[in-house]
């Protein structure tokens, strides 16, 4: 199947500008396809169709048959599970076993939220003698999704499964620099036989495609993830037309270690949590906060574990992949470098494999530490496999130091102590907190998103489906 197509109203077709991107192994620099660069005039005809679908076919399909056709979707990803991985895998460069379980997690959207369409329960109110009063969750109408290029197949089933569900019409607008899996996903979803204009797709550049679908006035809620800046952007865009939206963007999630930790455990966690994805997930635990009674120890084993990792091409399906791009490969090596030039110490550096092509995008896992508090490691997202060390003396340090970034998204707390992992878990300010654990596999179940610069709303479990219906106040008097 050719990627250089754009969905709308289950027509492929070369789009209305009929130029194309061009699609760079993250592995090699090389290009391995290209995608359609879709305009401002294909969102148009992409909402168009969507709200078609809404107020037709889709929009009168029953909630139990949405699930269906949701669940069915699920297990058709399953049947093409390695076809899936393959082709994330060479376009964002990740190791085949992470694009594999990328895979099954984008399966699990659809089975969760095929299971939950029949499940979006209005409520009823005690009112004044003589009413009745329901509360209906309706779904909000066509539903703008914008998502990055660390998790497309992920993303596709992150942010269209809850959409599709509560009833919705999709326009989705991935990513330029990685987004083949979203392309075959649709196609997979159009053999499943979702009405014409539920499910569409236009790929391009972000300041073209993505500008135009979230300042379209014909979309009724937008749903971002991506870097802050841009999600300022997006935001403002909407709010032209008063289209609410759900915004994810990024972190800098404390990894909290206490002298009382299980420290093995601990740093088996951090690490494969930070070189996962190659450091570029939003969720990435970059500063970890240790105690400082046993900070010099802790470090010394963290270093050891850090320095094994081993760096390569997606094939070799080693620890850790290249980085997205070359932009984003500059960008990490910019924060690294600008590090070492201020004296922030390097504690231990990766392996780059001899079998990493020329032009690939490879970046050393680096541990730093201690580095300064106010330094721009310990406060910016830097998206590639870099730790800040940081110690602390005491829990009351432990919060004012987790809490003291612009960003609230996960945080990790690590201690034997049961009254003070409670403590830590509600004094901490981000979306998700996990106790001796991080990241939970895909965790669909669990209502994710962030606080403050990490931005608002939440995607994934139930809470999702909140955000993409509205509440329908009905009042009735009786007789
Ligand atoms: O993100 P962008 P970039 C962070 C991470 C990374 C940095 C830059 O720190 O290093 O952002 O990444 C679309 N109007 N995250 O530049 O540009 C774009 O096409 C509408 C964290 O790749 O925000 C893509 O589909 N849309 C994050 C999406 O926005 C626009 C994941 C994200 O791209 C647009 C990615 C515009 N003007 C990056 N400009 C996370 N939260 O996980 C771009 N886009």
């Amino acid at each position: 199947m050719p990627f250089d197509q754009i969905l709308i109203n289950n027509n492929w077709s070369s789009g209305s500008g009929g130029q194309t991107i061009p699609m760079l192994s993250p592995s090699d620099g090389k290009e391995i396809s290209r995608i359609a660069r879709g305009t401002a005039e294909d969102v148009d005809n992409a909402v168009r169709a969507a709200r078609r679908a809404f107020e037709g076919a889709w929009g009168q399909t029953p909630a139990l048959e949405r699930g269906r056709l949701l669940s069915r979707l699920g297990l058709k990803i399953l049947e093409h599970a390695e076809e899936l991985a393959q082709i994330e895998a060479s376009d964002t460069g990740k190791p085949l076993k992470q694009a594999r379980a990328d895979i099954v997690n984008t399966a699990r959207y659809f089975e969760f939220y095929g299971g939950a369409a029949d499940k979006i329960h209005g409520d009823t109110i005690p009112f004044l003698d003589g009413y009745t009063v329901m509360i209906l969750r309706e779904p909000r109408g066509v539903t703008g999704h914008i998502i990055p290029w660390n998790y497309p197949a992920q993303m596709f089933g992150r942010t269209l499964g809850p959409s599709l569900a509560a009833g919705n019409a999709a326009v989705l607008k991935p990513a330029e620099e990685a987004c083949l899996s979203c392309i075959r996903l649709a196609e997979i979803a159009m053999e499943i036989g979702f009405p014409p204009g539920t499910i569409n797709v236009v790929t391009g550049y972000g300041e073209e495609a993505g500008a135009a679908l979230a300042a379209h006035p014909g979309i009724d809620f937008l749903s971002f993830t991506g870097s802050p800046e841009v999600g300022t952007l997006v935001q403002k865009a909407a709010a032209e037309h008063h289209v609410p939206c759900v915004l994810e963007l990024g972190g800098k999630s404390p990894q909290i270690v206490f002298e009382d930790a299980d420290q093995r455990l601990a740093i088996e966690s951090i690490v494969n949590a930070i070189v996962q994805n190659a450091g570029q997930t939003c969720s990435a635990g970059s500063r970890v906060l240790v105690q400082r009674s046993i900070f010099d120890s802790f470090i010394a084993d963290l270093a050891r574990r850090v320095a094994a990792v081993r760096v390569g091409p997606h094939g070799d399906d080693l620890d850790c992949g290249p980085v997205i791009s070359a932009n984003q490969f500059d960008r990490v090596q910019g924060f690294l470098a600008q590090a070492k030039s201020d004296g922030v110490p390097v504690l231990a550096e990766g392996v780059i494999t001899d079998g990493a092509p020329e032009g690939g995008y490879y970046v050393k896992p680096t541990l730093f530490g201690p580095v300064p508090l106010k330094h721009t490691l310990a406060c910016e997202e830097v998206f590639g496999p870099v730790l800040s060390a940081i110690p602390f003396d005491d829990e009351a340090d432990a919060i004012r130091i987790a809490n003291g970034t612009d960003f609230g998204l996960v945080a990790g707390i690590w201690t034997k102590d049961g009254a003070r992992q409670l403590r830590l878990a509600r004094a901490v300010r981000a979306g998700q907190v996990f106790v001796n654990a991080y990241g939970a596999g895909g965790g669909i179940e669990l209502p994710f998103g962030g606080v403050k610069k990490s931005g608002h709303g939440r995607e994934k479990g139930f809470e999702a489906l909140r955000e993409f219906t509205v509440a329908k106040t009905v009042v009735l008097k009786h007789g």
